[in-house]
């Protein structure tokens, strides 16, 4: 044990401690310091980051051994307060900085200490420094973070007032389309919005602390579990184990389509028989400290009969593969698309035919912040598990038959969540605290370690594909022939879904009358495939539009022109045979094509012989909405204060529920003049909330967009008096007028049946990206120099959250495109070692436009937007590398040493 007097944001503080405690936990958990944020816990994200007598440190890695006496520190809650903010802090807010907001205390502590080194840097200056620092933010594509340390500059210079920097939010009047900030944002940018973990140090004192007994290998048979040993470990109060679960021990995946040959009861909470991936779940330990948990895990012994691990679809798929669940096949269910005649006469007889294999991998979501969450019986006897869920009633059916416990029973409630990205689409580890508070009959933690992160949740199902398309001389697409291999891991929720997608994507954007093909989906042994920011479009459309790429090349035509002959107009249809619901793409490449033509030239210039520059481009297209009928519920409630409030689950990944819900309904409620700073919004906890569906398929928006939007309506209509004046809260009461207006919207879709034809999507979203990319011949390095993306979302309801979602995107496409991947469990287990982007990796120059085509179904003419980013840019990097140096990359990431190898071809 050590004491220490540390000066923290301007006072004494003494600290008694463990010398082997980090610096991070001590100021966290010692002095409630909480903006101090664990992300990696490996000093690879800059979360912890906090100003050590004048200089930055990541304190995640600092011992309290090695840390003097007095020694001064700041951390976000000293740069500035709710309401005392620093510069830096506005200039996030003004620049939509803080998204999910898990990174943002250590960017803003990075950045204060920038400016206490140089108050005038240029933009390279910040970005130098945000990489030497390693700052890592997952969800912004870091150009609003440069925006926003150049304007913090400036107002410490002297140059602009606090007020300048604000000049764009609006005080009165309509919000839509403006850049009205979040109303999270104060709390993220001053550190003091708690997330799962913050909550979790927060708990009573008699909540137990878990964790976990993870498997070692892939595949295998449990001969035993033994627990005695870890049982009698120091403050060990219970070893959970399969035979403390009440229920079926399995995690539905609530299967829908009927074809699909498994029964969706293959994930267990807790192994009993069977191992099927690296990191499954064997027993949780509950104990007084998370230190005696971990101890005591490591005591459990498990005997294994190690089985054959298939890593892929391509070796699930060999004919002597075992069955990994005994009973069902591992190519489990298989998806056909047949829209229009047989493509074999058309492919016969087409002037020109081409083919292409292509291969998109298991991207790892990475969010900043780990999977955390807690359990606790509240006072009613239900069961309240907090989580970063983001399908809240969706996860309490999932596991509800498999704990045991009545869905009634269940209360689900999303914390502030630090990232997603989809992986939450999927529960994680809900069932896990579920079972553990059920068998201990206590409050239960567990906090993932990013490792755990990375190596025990969903990742990005990859897709084997070959894909040929049939046109004539001139270019106009004729027939499309597909197949397509779905690895979705052991656990099959959602695998159908996914399958799905490869009918509906492959081709997306182009009008294409004929189109046969197949897809499977395949069980393996490797990371189960949950959902990610464009679930399968990335995969899809990634082979379409590079090949695309090739057709052009193969014709002799402009890659653009090619495109630009074949889009949906008047008259096109989609793969699955629906009329699109607005034709934009042509209006879409007409904007791009000067500045694709502007990009060209800038390549010729500034090519070299050792660094050659390409341009490349690819389309995007993605539904908003999940498939056929989607609906979702929403209420708005007046009170005695005359504010109002919304209830409903838009689950925020980072996204902005919170900014999206209130735009929405200040919109709605806009006849009676509703101010916005009276609108409240109450989202997120089934006990409270009616069900808005999960935050999947960049479908809020649009879905619970027109539940907001009907329930505004009706509230407005039930206070409108005969003379146009509106009601007050006591009038209404009076008059037993219902002061709480329910809305409700189902899309009006269809599913798509056995051959992928339906219309399944009220709304898409529609793009262009354009890369710009150099490529150093003696290295095969590419780096991407400039992206431009030309989006249609329909209207743009708030332009923060839209122009965020699109930097942040792209960033992700960028990482999918050259560096990111999850094939190796131990090389890739680390943010570094798995591609995570940093500052430098992602172009400061990006320039997003955007072509608003309101849309007949979304609220007031929006779709969605978080998903479109993720599309295809990562294509339009490939054909832009092409374009460069000649390399056809065909399997992503495209690594160095690929290109290279592809240069020395
Ligand atoms: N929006 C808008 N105008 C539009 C469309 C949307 O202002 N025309 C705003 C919305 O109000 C919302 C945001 O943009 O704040 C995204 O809206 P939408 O496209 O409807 O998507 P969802 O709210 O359903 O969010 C989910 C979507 C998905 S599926 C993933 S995955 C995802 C994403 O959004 N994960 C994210 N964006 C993310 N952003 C961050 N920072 N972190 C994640 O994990
Ligand atoms: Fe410390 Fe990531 S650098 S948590
Ligand atoms: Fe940076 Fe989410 S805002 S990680």
């Amino acid at each position: 044990m050590l004491k220490r007097m540390l000066h923290v944001n301007g006072v004494d503080r003494m600290v008694i401690c463990e010398q082997d405690e980090t610096l991070a936990n001590v100021l966290r958990e010692n002095l409630g310091l909480t903006s101090v944020k664990i992300g990696c816990g490996q000093g690879q994200c800059g979360s912890c980051n906090v100003v050590v007598d004048g200089k930055l440190k990541r304190t995640c890695t600092i011992k309290m051994k090695r840390v003097a006496e007095n020694t001064q520190i700041v951390t976000a809650e000293g740069v500035g307060t709710p309401e005392h903010l620093h510069p830096v802090q506005l200039a996030w807010i003004a620049h939509g900085g803080a998204q999910c907001g898990f990174c943002t205390p250590g960017f803003i502590v990075s950045s204060y200490a920038l400016l206490l080194e140089n108050q005038s840097p240029t933009r390279e200056d910040v970005r130098e420094w945000f990489q030497k620092h390693r700052n890592a933010c997952r969800c912004t594509g870091y150009k609003p973070l440069v925006d926003a340390v150049m304007d913090a500059a400036a107002v410490l210079r002297g140059e602009k007032t606090r007020d300048e920097l604000m000049k764009d939010v609006p005080t009165e009047g309509r919000i839509v389309g403006t850049k009205y900030p979040r109303p999270t944002a104060v709390a993220k940018v001053t550190g003091t919005l708690d997330y799962g973990a913050d909550l979790g140090l927060k708990l009573p004192a008699n909540t137990l602390r878990c964790a976990l007994v993870q498997a070692e290998v892939s595949h295998a048979k449990i001969i035993s579990i033994d627990t005695s040993e870890a049982e009698k470990m120091e403050g060990v109060e219970k070893v959970v184990t399969y035979k403390d679960i009440k229920g079926k021990n399995r995690i539905t995946g609530l299967i829908t389509f009927p074809t699909n040959k498994g029964d969706g009861w293959d994930r267990p909470i807790l192994c009993d028989e069977k191992i099927f991936q690296y990191g499954d779940a064997i027993a949780i330990v509950c104990a007084d400290t998370e230190k005696h948990a971990k101890a005591a895990a490591e005591k459990v012994k498990v005997e294994l009969e190690e089985l054959p691990a298939y890593m892929s679809a391509p070796e699930a798929m060999q004919d002597d593969a075992m069955e990994i669940h005994p009973g069902t096949p591992n190519i489990y269910f298989v998806q056909k698309v047949a829209k229009g005649n047989d493509t074999a006469p058309i492919f016969k007889e087409a002037d020109v035919t081409i083919e292409g294999d292509y291969y998109v991998g298991r991207q790892p979501h990475m969010p900043i912040e780990p999977d955390v969450g807690f359990a606790y019986r509240n006072d009613e006897g239900k069961l309240v598990i907090h989580s970063k869920s983001i399908g809240l009633h969706l996860h309490a059916a999932m596991i509800a038959p498999g704990l045991g416990e009545e869905l009634e029973n269940i209360v689900m409630v999303q914390n502030p969540a630090g990232g997603t990205f989809g992986y939450k689409f999927s529960p994680t580890m809900e069932a896990l605290v579920g079972a553990a508070c059920m068998a201990t009959d206590r409050p239960v933690f567990l906090n993932y370690t990013w490792y755990q992160q990375q190596t025990y949740t969903g990742k990005r199902s990859p897709f084997f594909m070959n894909v040929r398309m049939a046109a004539d001389n001139e270019g106009k697409l004729l027939g499309m022939e597909t197949d397509w291999s779905v690895d979705h891991g052991p656990y099959s929720e959602f695998g159908d879904l996914l399958t799905l997608r490869g009918a509906q994507f492959i081709g997306a954007g182009y009008d294409i009358d004929n189109i046969r093909g197949e897809g499977r989906t395949v069980c393996t042994n490797h990371a189960w495939g949950s959902a990610f920011r464009g679930y399968g479009s990335p995969q899809s459309e990634f082979a379409s539009e590079v090949l695309m790429d090739e057709l052009a090349e193969k014709l002799g035509m402009d890659p653009l022109e090619l495109r630009y002959k074949n889009v949906y107009r008047k008259g096109s249809t989609t793969p699955t045979g629906q009329d699109p619901e607005v034709y934009s793409l042509p209006e879409i490449l007409d904007t791009v094509r000067p500045k694709y033509e502007e990009a060209k030239k800038r390549a010729a210039e500034l090519s070299t012989p050792e660094v050659k520059r390409g341009v490349g481009i690819a389309l995007g297209v993605y539904g908003s909405g999940l498939d056929g009928p989607d609906s979702a519920e929403a209420d708005i409630e007046l009170d005695a204060e005359g504010f109002v409030t919304v209830y409903t689950t838009w689950h925020d990944h980072g996204q902005g529920a919170d900014i999206g819900a209130l735009t929405t309904a200040h919109e709605a409620l806009s006849p009676m003049g509703f101010p916005a700073e009276k609108i409240k919004v109450c989202l997120n906890d089934t006990s409270k909330c009616p069900n808005g569906g999960p935050a999947g398929g960049s479908r809020s928006q649009v879905v619970i967009g027109r539940a907001i939007k009907a329930a505004g309506e009706e509230l407005v209509a039930a206070m409108k008096k005969a003379d146009g004046s509106f009601y007050t809260y006591e009038e209404m009461e009076a008059n037993n007028i219902p002061t709480r207006a329910k809305g409700k919207w189902t899309a009006p879709c269809t599913d798509c049946d056995e051959n992928g034809q339906g219309n399944p999507f009220a709304c898409y979203m529609y793009g262009l990206f354009l890369a710009e990319v150099s490529v150093e011949i003696a290295t095969g390095k590419t780096t991407v120099e400039k992206m431009t993306a030309v989006a249609d979302v329909g209207t743009v309801m708030n332009k923060l959250a839209v122009d965020g979602q699109m930097y942040g995107g792209l960033a992700q496409a960028i990482g999918l495109a050259l560096t990111e991947d999850f094939e190796d469990i131990k090389k890739h287990s680390t943010m570094v070692g798995a591609g995570f982007p940093y500052a430098k990796q992602i172009p400061d120059d990006m320039e997003l436009i955007y072509v608003e085509s309101e849309r007949p179904e979304g609220p007031f003419g929006a779709s969605g937007v978080g998903e479109l980013p993720l599309t295809c840019p990562h294509a339009a990097v490939i054909n832009g590398i092409y374009n460069a140096c000649g390399v056809r990359i065909r399997a992503l990431p495209a690594l160095p040493e690929k290109v290279l190898a592809g240069l020395n071809k």
